[in-house]
């Protein structure tokens, strides 16, 4: 299998942090796609032009970030991360979806910071960080119910350890920890996972 890729996307850090704790990490070959959007190497195989994108080992190129660790985990992993169909795969994949939507606007605003300060929109960097303090203040409040941060992690507090991760790499300045002690301390036990230890972005 292969694995476009770019070293900080938190979309990425998700698919191998999974991989890690499914056993299957050594099976995925990597290939840097430092050029990404429409016209880039990766865009031939998902015209979206993003990453993470992976080729299956019969040809197949699956995306988005779901969609691979669904596919790893399923197809390969045993089957641990995403639970079966129930209450506690509707949690989990929900849980993902929130992590996924802070890695979303955190990353809009990266990029939104690159553009010519002219053509900056201070309202939509307004939107995105409300939209990001809004779902950790969610997070703060359901932090007892993501688990032993040492114990068996399923998709969901993944993607909440990677989206944490984020905001440390690209936003520390937001001080995510403040007021939000349960999830602080929810994430300093999980990041010391050796998946996660393994896996912090370089910047
Ligand atoms: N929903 C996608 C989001 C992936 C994404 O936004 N990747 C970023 C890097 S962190 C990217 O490739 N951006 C390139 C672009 O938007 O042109 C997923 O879960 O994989």
């Amino acid at each position: 299998m292969k694995l476009y890729y770019s070293a900080n996307s938190p979309f990425v850090r998700k698919v191998t942090v999974l991989a890690m704790e499914a056993g299957i990490d050594g099976k995925i070959q990597r290939a840097p796609a430092s050029v990404l959007g429409p016209g880039s190497e990766v865009a031939k195989d998902n015209p979206l032009g993003k990453v993470p994108c992976l080729i299956t080992d019969d040809g197949q190129a699956l995306y988005d970030s779901p969609v691979i660790c669904e596919y790893l985990d399923g197809q390969l992993g045993g089957g641990k991360a995403f639970p079966p169909v129930g209450p506690a795969r509707w949690a989990a994949l929900r849980r993902q979806a929130l992590a996924d939507g802070i890695m979303d606007a955190a990353v809009l605003r990266v990029m939104e910071g690159r553009r010519p300060e002219n053509e900056r929109s201070p309202a939509a960097q307004d939107k995105n960080r409300k939209v990001i303090a809004g779902a950790l203040d969610f997070l703060e409040a359901e932090a007892d119910t993501l688990g032993d941060p040492k114990g068996a992690a399923d998709i969901g507090v993944i993607a909440v350890g990677c989206a944490l991760g984020y905001m440390d790499l690209r936003h520390g300045g937001d001080n995510w920890r403040q007021g939000r002690p349960k999830l602080a301390k929810w994430f300093e036990t999980f990041s010391q996972r050796p998946s996660m230890s393994a896996t912090v972005p370089p910047g």
